[in-house]
């Protein structure tokens, strides 16, 4: 049976308290998982903290750069090792963890630590009151001790999202993996030590959120900064735990998003989008879209034939052949999406496709599948348009006038991203100005260059991170003011 450990000042540590980690697909059991208490938590604070000044806090920029990159690299090589694990933890198609999750999760090192090695300081010459003159220039240090908590929708690639500007900035990490997939966060464990990254830099601790290793870290007073990946109510937590020491947090959390499609954009590729936003990882992307809002034009033609490509994502395990769509993460994530099933059937909703549950053989009727649904003629209050479900459906409605979309799109407490499809460049401009959002797709989604801000508006988030924007929260801006 397979054991994941923690993994602290370099070394894998078991604990005497294990849970296990079961695979969506089919539920069964891939592992167990070591669950870190209060005292391992702390020894990877500890770590952590040592690590600081240690070699790590001494190495030179360049090192650390070569060192990174040799992480991404050593990821690349053991590739189809952490393919496998997340496929296993997540059960999501092959197609979509080859091209998207692991290549990402090496990516994450090689852009930031180029961003860090490249990105210039600011200067300001100045005449002082006595005739004379000084020099005022910027330089960044790291911000120390990084809590990293993270979820399980994109396990490697949101982790190291994180931990690689972190790790660039000159951080130390104790990254809190989520319960639901532990595997690639250890993996990483034996990439750091396999490349020399010295110990303490990158620690990990496992378990559960409150009362266990996600509380503890947060809470803990030798961590100096905490980034988060979560559920908003998670979030609105973890601030409050970061309040004690006014530590400084970084937060991507939850999203309602819409989706508006405009009766002139390229039809085709708009229900191909929208296909993807909707239905990719099953759903579970923060990013996805849930509400729909189609010009009334085109409704029926659009819901028509995104109903035919909902109906065509074939259900089955990660590696078979032609799987468009594999479970939700586990039971419990499957009962809450399900329960929105029957919640927007209660509240009236004409049921498009889908609704419930696919027929799946074998052992695989054990696993979490639930079918992708779309629902039409709920009135905007509906609780399936008002609250994150994080799983693979969403409602379409139908809009007369630009300024109709921006609002019905803007109505959510929520601000995380916005897909919109329109050939019209004036359009689609006016539009990317007025949405209450920290990422507007225009003809695209989830397209993505790291150099760019991402993050939350509204109850989606706190800060931005990506390109320079990371090292804002990954690093303290100290002003040097020379008198000459
Ligand atoms: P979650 O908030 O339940 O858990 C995330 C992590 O927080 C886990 O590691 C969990 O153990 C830990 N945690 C839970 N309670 C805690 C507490 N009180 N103190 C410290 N740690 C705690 O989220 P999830 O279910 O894993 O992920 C799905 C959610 O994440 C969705 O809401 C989704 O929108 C959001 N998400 C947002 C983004 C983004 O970029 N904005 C990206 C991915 C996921
Ligand atoms: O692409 C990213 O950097 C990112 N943070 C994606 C978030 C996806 C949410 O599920």
């Amino acid at each position: 049976m397979k054991q994941y450990m923690n993994f602290i000042g370099g070394e894998f540590v078991a604990t005497g308290k294990t849970f296990e980690n079961r695979a969506p697909v089919d539920n069964r059991v891939l592992g167990q998982v070591h669950e870190a208490g209060a005292e391992e938590v702390d020894a990877a604070v500890r770590s952590a903290r040592a690590a600081l000044g240690g070699e790590w806090g001494r190495m030179t920029v360049t090192r650390r750069v070569e060192l990174l990159h040799a992480v991404a690299d050593e990821i690349n090589r053991r590739f189809d090792e952490f393919l496998a694990a997340e496929m296993a933890d997540t059960g999501k198609p092959h197609a979509l963890a080859s091209h998207v999750d692991i290549p990402r999760g090496a990516a994450n090192f090689k852009v930031f630590a180029d961003i860090v090695k490249n990105v210039p300081s600011e200067s300001f010459e100045m005449a002082t009151p006595d005739g004379g003159q000084a020099l005022n220039y910027a330089v960044r240090s790291p911000l120390g001790v990084i809590g990293v908590v993270c979820p399980w929708n994109l396990p490697l690639l949101l982790m190291t999202w994180k931990v690689g500007p972190a790790l660039a900035c000159g951080n130390t990490v104790v990254v809190k993996p989520s319960e639901e997939t532990p595997a690639t966060a250890t993996l990483l464990g034996e990439v750091m030590n396999a490349v020399g990254i010295p110990p303490g830099v990158y620690n990990v601790v496992h378990g559960f959120g409150p009362g266990s290793a996600g509380e503890f870290l947060t809470r803990h007073p030798g961590v100096d900064g905490i980034t988060f990946t979560g559920e908003t109510r998670t979030g609105e937590a973890i601030m409050a735990a970061a309040a004690k020491g006014v530590r400084p947090v970084s937060f991507e959390l939850g999203g309602k998003n819409a989706g508006i499609v405009f009766a002139d954009a390229d039809f085709e590729k708009a229900v191909a989008g929208i296909t993807r936003s909707a239905f990719e990882n099953c759903g579970q992307v923060c990013l996805g879209t849930e509400r729909v809002y189609v010009e009334r034009s085109i409704f029926d033609r659009f819901v028509a034939a995104l109903k035919a490509k909902a109906e065509a994502l074939k259900p089955g395990p990660s590696e078979e052949t032609g799987v468009g769509i594999g479970p939700l993460i586990s039971q419990e994530h499957r009962q809450k999406v399900l329960s929105y099933y029957e919640r927007a059937v209660r509240d009236g909703a004409t049921v498009v496709t889908g609704g419930g549950v696919p027929a799946m053989k074998g052992a695989l009727a054990e696993g979490h599948w639930v079918q992708p649904t779309i629902w039409t003629g709920l009135p905007e209050s509906a609780a399936v348009i008002r609250e994150e479900i994080f799983g693979p459906c969403c409602h379409i409605a139908p809009f007369d006038t630009e300024e109709e979309a921006i609002a019905l799109a803007n109505a959510t407490d929520y601000g995380l991203a916005t897909t919109v499809w329109t050939q019209n460049l004036g359009r689609a401009h006016r539009v990317a100005k007025q949405v209450q959002v920290g990422i507007c797709w225009i003809n695209s989604w989830f397209l993505r260059d790291l150099r760019t801000a991402f993050g939350g508006a509204k109850a989606s988030g706190i800060g931005r991170e990506g390109g320079v924007h990371s090292l804002e929260f990954y690093t303290e801006l100290r002003n040097v003011c020379i008198k000459l």
